[in-house]
């Protein structure tokens, strides 16, 4: 009750969503759930799948964990980093 965050309904701004993480982490699934109920469309792609793609990427930019969430080409991070910058307005989708 009251305790699931609600995120703004998409405006159809954001052209390219992409979430490079696994089926099992936790913050994985949250950065989906959170595209999702904003009533975005996404691609997830499985780092399990192919492990060097999540080495090149966390080396290009400097970035351990997953999710890695990009939007139209730029990385914004984490599920809490982009969280907050679509919270705050600084990331419109
Ligand atoms: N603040 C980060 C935390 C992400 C995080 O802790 N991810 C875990 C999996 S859910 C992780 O990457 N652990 C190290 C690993 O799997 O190599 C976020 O919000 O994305």
């Amino acid at each position: 009750m009251g305790s699931k965050q609600s995120f703004p309904k998409s405006q159809n701004i954001a052209k390219e969503i992409k979430i490079f993480g696994t089926n099992t982490c936790p913050y994985c699934v949250n950065a989906k759930n959170m595209f999702q109920d904003m009533g975005a469309q996404f691609e997830f792609i499985n780092t399990r799948d192919n492990p060097q793609k999540r080495d090149e990427l966390s080396k290009q930019y400097n970035w351990d964990t997953i999710p890695m969430i990009f939007v139209d080409g730029k990385f914004y991070g984490g599920y809490t980093d982009t969280k907050q910058k679509i919270l705050s307005g600084e990331l419109k989708i």
